[in-house]
């Protein structure tokens, strides 16, 4: 179970610093579909294969006037550069070809282009793949392909060596990005994240992260020393020394400690104190106590600032809380893309 955790935790890492195609098997459409065959689907069907009439490729129609194809990424995502992959039997078709980012559908009014980039007059070389990267600060839903000028010369087959159906032909469309958020009133952003210091206290710990959850967040998850150094900061600026709840918890076993988030798991140390490799911020002796199964950020003094300390779920005193909406935790509900 732990190195299941562990290797998703990487994957996901990895996944986002690699580049991990992250339209593949996304929803699609296309403006036309030739013969009802080359479906749009077909460019993020995973299958790179540029052999046009033996693989996974899409085509517009002929008489299409505005060629066009679009995926849908679900979620706001930082997008970072798209890969056209063209087929071998493009006959230069891959030209006067346009990549934009939305934030709506742009099929509805109002949704404003963002350009990642563009291939001129200049066709790509058939059956070769071509990486665009978009500008820093690129944010969308939805990206689509146009052509932005048709070819002039529609009857001429045999003239130019150009083939008379200019339409949009595309065998995978590969993006790279990250999630991306913004924060909700009530919010502050730091390092992608956004955070919720509660203004009243609950009696419970349950009761604390129903209240966040209730805000579409859900407790805090400390996953770095980092993240823990500007909680700490913040409580330091808030009146009245209070202690706040954190999403950390304890197993029945009386000893595991548990993040909220599953993929988090493995930046506490079992069984208390400082001491293992991974995570953690308890006060003393403090994680030890195999009652008390609920983490609070607790002021310890002036100079120590705020402390991890185990408590009763139900501790008797009202206690706040902090809230995250992390890009990975909670799970953002996918949105609707067409
Ligand atoms: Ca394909
Ligand atoms: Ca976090």
């Amino acid at each position: 179970m732990k190195l299941y955790c562990i290797s998703l935790i990487l994957l996901v890492a990895v996944g986002y610093a690699f580049g991990v195609n992250i339209a593949l098997n996304a929803d699609t459409q296309q403006s036309s579909t030739l013969r009802g065959i080359y479906t749009s689907d077909r460019a993020v069907d995973g299958d790179t294969g540029k052999m046009f009439f033996h693989d996974t490729c899409t085509h517009t129609n002929c008489h299409d006037k505005d060629p066009h194809w679009t995926v849908c990424l679900g979620n706001m995502t930082s997008i970072s550069s798209v890969t056209i992959h063209n087929p071998d039997y493009a006959r230069g078709r891959l030209r006067n070809i346009r990549i934009d980012v939305f934030q709506t559908n742009p099929s509805q009014p109002g949704a404003v282009a963002m350009p990642c980039g563009s291939v001129t007059s200049t066709p790509v070389t058939d059956g070769t793949e071509m990486t665009f990267t978009c500008p820093s600060n690129t944010v969308g839903r939805y990206i689509r392909i146009s052509k932005t000028t048709m070819e002039k010369s529609q009857r001429g087959w045999h003239q130019h060596h150009q083939y008379m159906c200019d339409a949009l032909l595309l065998c995978e469309v590969e993006v790279t990005g990250k999630p991306s958020i913004t924060c909700p009133t009530g919010f502050m952003m730091n390092r992608g994240s956004c955070y919720h210091f509660s203004t009243v206290g609950v009696n419970s710990w349950f009761e604390a992260r129903d209240a966040c959850q209730a805000m579409g967040a859900d407790l805090v998850v400390i996953n770095d020393q980092m993240e823990n150094n500007f909680i700490e900061m913040q409580l330091a600026g808030l009146p009245g020394n209070m202690d706040y709840f954190a999403g950390l918890h304890k197993l029945n076993d009386g000893v595991t400690w548990m993040w909220i988030d599953p993929n988090a798991m493995m930046g506490v140390s079992v069984g208390g104190n400082n001491n293992g490799m991974a995570f953690s911020d308890w006060r003393g002796n403090q994680g030890l106590n195999p009652n008390q199964r609920c983490m609070r950020l607790q002021f310890v003094n002036m100079q120590m600032g705020y402390s991890w300390f185990n408590v009763d779920c139900t501790p008797g005193m009202r206690t706040q809380y902090i809230c995250e909406i992390s890009p990975t935790y909670p799970m953002q509900p996918r949105q609707k893309c067409f």
